[in-house]
């Protein structure tokens, strides 16, 4: 059994763009697991967006990460030893204490994941967290149907990438996506079926929008807020709606951002904008499970990964994820 583990701390709050400084790589002692409780080994973790919201000491859904601590978040381990009846050695699971290499757990905190269609790593990205996000906010926040457009930003990105090919397999009429490389732009056009994409920092959005979607938008997906939202507003169509999943433009923001100029439009075409959570959808999982995961393994869903090795680079994984190193999910492959 190990006796010790790596685990990653936050020891400042970022002012901004985190910097390397705010975080530590410590070692820790590693215990035998007591009664009810597991010792699990990560394989993989997740670095998303909504961490950095975590680093800041504000309000939220949940507590900020305290300093001095392990960072946590979304991983998939197998278990080493078990004190718990209905947890075996060997088993693969999802848990919440990523940023570590070992962690001792209670039983009720590791949910065993079947590994018999799709990879472990699967259950951080397009089976995960990110893809019931991209369900529920396409098809519940954004009642999606048949014969809309659709315009989603960060498209190239884990849920992004999803809602594009979710709505095209749900029987939009045009999906459009923006993404912040000509590679990300190509990778929507020829191999996520995207019908139009553009890199948004190629000129300004409400331009490139205007080609993309010559007829209007009927649902906007936003990841991005900011120029994206006042772009993505200016095109909807009556009756259309906006399903506020992120802001990714604003996280490291230190001002509040400017608001969208052209909120009137919502009047005459009668939009509306919706901001979600995806906990609060946990009633479309079984659904979600059951539609995504068989176009996972019937190979109609691409859900591309981009892997960084070694948790001595999680942090690097996750800085680049706020600027986009990423194509599809980003993930830490940690043993
Ligand atoms: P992701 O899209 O895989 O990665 C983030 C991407 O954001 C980057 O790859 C980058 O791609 C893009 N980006 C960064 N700065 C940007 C900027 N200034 N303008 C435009 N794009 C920018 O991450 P994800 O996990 O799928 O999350 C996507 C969004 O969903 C985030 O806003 C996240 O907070 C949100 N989210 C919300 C919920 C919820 O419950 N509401 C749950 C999960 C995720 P480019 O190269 O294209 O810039
Ligand atoms: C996210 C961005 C923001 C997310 C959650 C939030 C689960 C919530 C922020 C808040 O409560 O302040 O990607 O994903």
């Amino acid at each position: 059994m190990p006796t010790s583990s790596r685990e990653w701390r936050l020891v400042a709050r970022p002012q901004g763009e985190p910097a390397p400084e705010c975080f530590e790589l410590a070692k820790t002692d590693v215990a035998d697991p007591g009664p009810g409780q597991v010792l699990v080994r990560t394989t993989w973790m997740s670095v998303d967006p909504y961490m950095r919201g975590r680093m800041d000491d504000r309000e939220s859904y949940v507590p900020p990460f305290a300093l001095g601590e392990p960072l946590e978040g979304a991983a998939v381990g197998v278990v080493e030893a078990s004190g718990d009846e209905n947890v075996q050695p060997g088993d693969t699971v999802l848990h919440d204490a990523g940023w570590r290499e070992y962690a001792v757990l209670d039983a009720s905190r590791v949910h065993a994941v079947d590994t018999s269609a799709v990879p472990a790593q699967s259950f951080l990205g397009v089976l995960g967290m990110p893809g019931l996000t991209a369900y529920a906010g396409l098809l519940e926040v954004g009642e999606l149907r048949p014969g809309d457009t659709v315009f989603v930003s960060a498209a190239a990105g884990a849920v992004g990438s999803l809602v594009g090919q979710i709505a095209r397999l749900k029987g939009a009429r045009r999906v459009v996506g923006s993404a912040g490389s000509a590679d990300k732009v190509a990778w929507l056009r020829e191999k996520a079926g995207f019908d139009a994409a553009f890199n948004y920092k190629d000129g300004p959005v409400r331009k490139q929008l205007a080609e993309a979607a010559p007829d209007g938008i009927d649902v906007y997906f936003d990841n991005v807020g900011g120029e994206h939202l006042e772009a993505a507003i200016g095109r909807m169509r009556r009756g259309g709606r906006i399903a506020v999943c992120g802001m990714i433009s604003v996280y490291n923001a230190q001002e509040p951002p400017p608001g969208p100029r052209n909120l009137p439009l919502f009047i005459a075409r009668r939009l509306t904008m919706r901001g979600f959570l995806v906990f609060d959808h946990n009633h479309l999982r079984g659904e979600f499970l059951r539609e995504v995961g068989a176009w996972v393994a019937e190979g109609k869903v691409a859900s591309e990964e981009t892997v960084v090795d070694g948790l001595e680079n999680a942090v690097d994984a996750f800085l680049g994820l706020l600027r986009g190193a990423n194509r599809g999910k980003m993930l830490v492959r940690v043993s």
